[in-house]
């Protein structure tokens, strides 16, 4: 299709705009097809910045090595440009969006010369689904369109679903390294400098502007900058919920099933947990998301969730048979690897991937030739794999995805899961007696900083709320306000028992030595298990001053963990809470000054109030 058979005038007027300010070489429209898939793969390899994996071991994949500044997201170059500064809110980079605005077309200004400009239009969620939204990235990354292709839904289907005048969210994006004339990028990831990579929202207008980076969340915008951040700002506006969530189905002995959505800061496992093999007998895990989930009402006063995406986006390194064996099996075909190492027969290879390398050098995610590890470990700074190596994998290719995770409808959720790393104080499950309460747990989430972060700070707690601190489009306060409102809408709808249950989990508790006590992994369905039993309101469990706890006995313990063990695992540390409730009270509540929601100082109180009771 070309720019004048564009049937949407807006669109149409937006991308001449784009063209006029970014003067590519060429502009072409993304039809979503296999072959505009291979056309870009092969665009790659001419460029010599994709490395064809050995096709008997993983047929159909690629590796690319990025530039070492371009490796993550980075997160202060991230701003939510918001008219009022209050609207970022206490968490978030803010910059007044008109300055932005000025700052980054100077740097758009004739960002695409020597390239081509591709439109890709993408839906987040199944093309169709009344949950499902719209976008249109604009990008002069041919990696980007590729990863944009297994992550969304791209293509002639979605402007069909767009018509003559549907709402689209428009994302500029480019890499910012015009080409001069004759120059190619000749094997080396284009990118622009560290001071002039811009991850820019501008909530009002629902715009997307990214400049510099063409790795993961900075440059995929459906992900984090569409499907969380403006997302959030959308489902603020609209009464619906967009989150950091994994989406898991999970089916007990008898057959029933049930559905459980579950925020996580970055590196708890998330990718894990919603791909879980149960070791409890009879039971079933099956993935329906591992990052991000969409939630409405449906007509039966239930909330319904989709995953707004198409595919996986996981950190490679940890990633093993043992660890996630349907991770491993979505890997092996039609995949791309990015900062992994290379093996001397044409495979990747990550610290922690189960076995050591083949053969006798592998070549490290910078292109380095390095002796081929004998064990899957490497001595700290000189990894093979980049610790955010990451693998862009369809989700159909998961052995386990449930069926329906591309219903267009959503699936009922029963519970949600927040967690973090905690090696102290926090018990391995606990269930909120209240949805103020839930939202309360929700708010405080975060993982104990180790040893390996920040040393001044260790053993404090890093708060990442909702799993959203690096994600919310808008005031955080505002955001848990949000929270409370979805709760008391349901009640005053007579649905307040139609709620998800809220649950705070802690796979990442730790004894005296420094050992963990819980085995983790597919023994987490034990607990999953005890959620799904309380969703249906077994009698399971205990009341404490923190909520609802295991009833001794409820949780049968894995063969590796003593009853005694368990039993820590379930109770209530006193004085650990005590100062947990303190920490909030001096070090978290307070940032949010007067938009922190009545109801969770309310909680706060309430649960010191049962400490000392
Ligand atoms: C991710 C993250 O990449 O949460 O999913 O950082
Ligand atoms: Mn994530």
């Amino acid at each position: 299709m070309t720019l004048n058979e564009l049937k949407h005038a807006n669109l149409k007027k937006w991308i001449e705009e784009a063209v006029s300010l970014m003067t590519p070489d060429s502009v072409e429209i993304c039809d979503g097809s296999q072959s505009e898939y291979d056309r870009m793969l092969k665009t790659l390899l001419d460029a010599g910045l994709a490395t064809p994996l050995n096709s008997e071991k993983r047929s159909n994949s690629y590796l690319f090595r990025s530039d070492p500044s371009d490796v993550a997201r980075v997160e202060n170059r991230t701003y939510i440009a918001s008219k009022n500064k209050d609207d970022a809110g206490p968490t978030n980079n803010w910059v007044d969006p008109a300055e932005l605005k000025k700052t980054m077309s100077g740097l758009y200004k004739g960002c695409m010369k020597g390239r081509v400009m591709y439109v890709v239009p993408f839906s987040m969620g199944p093309v169709g689904s009344v949950i499902a939204k719209i976008g249109v990235e604009i990008t002069d990354s041919p990696y980007v369109v590729a990863n944009m292709h297994v992550m969304t839904r791209v293509g002639t289907k979605v402007l069909s679903a767009l018509g003559s005048d549907g709402f689209f969210a428009p994302c500029y994006h480019s890499v910012g390294k015009p080409l001069a004339d004759g120059e190619k990028d000749n094997g080396k990831w284009p990118c622009a400098p560290i001071e002039q990579k811009y991850i820019s929202h501008f909530p009002e207008t629902r715009e997307i502007w990214s400049y510099g980076s063409g790795y993961g969340g900075n440059a995929l915008l459906g992900k984090k900058c569409l499907a969380l951040r403006i997302a959030s700002v959308l489902a603020r506006d609209e009464g619906w919920l967009a989150e950091h969530m994994l989406i898991l189905k999970l089916t007990n002995p008898k057959g029933v099933s049930k559905y459980v959505a579950g925020a996580f800061p970055s590196a708890c496992g998330k990718t894990n947990l919603a791909m879980l093999i149960p070791t409890l007998p009879g039971w079933k895990v099956q993935t329906v998301g591992d990052d991000i989930a969409w939630m409405k009402f449906g007509p039966d006063g239930r909330l319904y969730a989709i995953n707004p995406e198409a595919g996986f986006f996981g950190v490679a390194p940890g990633t093993n048979e043992s660890s996630n064996q349907n991770a491993m099996a979505s890997i092996k075909s039609n995949t791309i690897f990015t900062n992994c190492g290379l093996t001397e027969d044409g495979d990747i290879w990550w610290e922690q991937i189960g076995h050591g390398a083949p053969g006798a050098e592998i070549i490290d995610w910078k292109g380095q030739k390095k002796p081929a590890p004998k064990t899957d470990k490497s001595p700290k700074g000189e990894e093979i794999a980049h610790a955010n190596a990451r693998f862009t994998a369809p989700a159909k290719q998961c052995p386990v995805m449930a069926p329906e995770w591309e219903d267009t409808k959503g699936v009922p959720i029963s519970a949600f899961l927040f967690g973090g790393r905690r090696p102290s104080t926090i018990p391995l499950v606990n269930q909120s007696n209240s949805w103020a309460h839930g939202v309360f747990m929700g708010s405080i989430t975060g993982s104990e900083v180790t040893a390996a972060a920040i040393t001044d700070q260790v053993g404090q707690v890093r708060r990442d709320p909702f799993a959203m601190l690096p994600f919310c489009g808008y005031n955080m306060g505002d955001y848990f306000k949000h929270w409370i409102k979805i709760g008391a809408k349901a009640e005053a709808e007579g649905n307040g028992d139609k709620l998800p249950k809220i649950f705070f989990v802690n796979w990442f508790r730790k004894d005296k030595n420094d050992k963990f006590m819980w085995p983790g992994y597919g023994e987490n369905s034990r607990v999953l298990a005890w959620i799904f039993d309380r969703c249906d309101n077994a009698d399971n469990f205990v009341e404490t001053p923190i909520g609802n706890l295991p009833k001794p006995g409820s949780i049968e313990p894995p063969a590796d963990v003593s009853a005694e063990t368990l039993k820590e695992l379930c109770s209530v540390d006193i004085e650990g809470w005590k100062k947990e409730i303190a920490d909030v009270r001096k070090n978290h509540y307070p940032q949010f000054g007067d938009k922190l929601p009545k109801e969770l100082a309310g909680e706060l109180d309430a649960i010191e109030k049962r400490l000392n009771g």
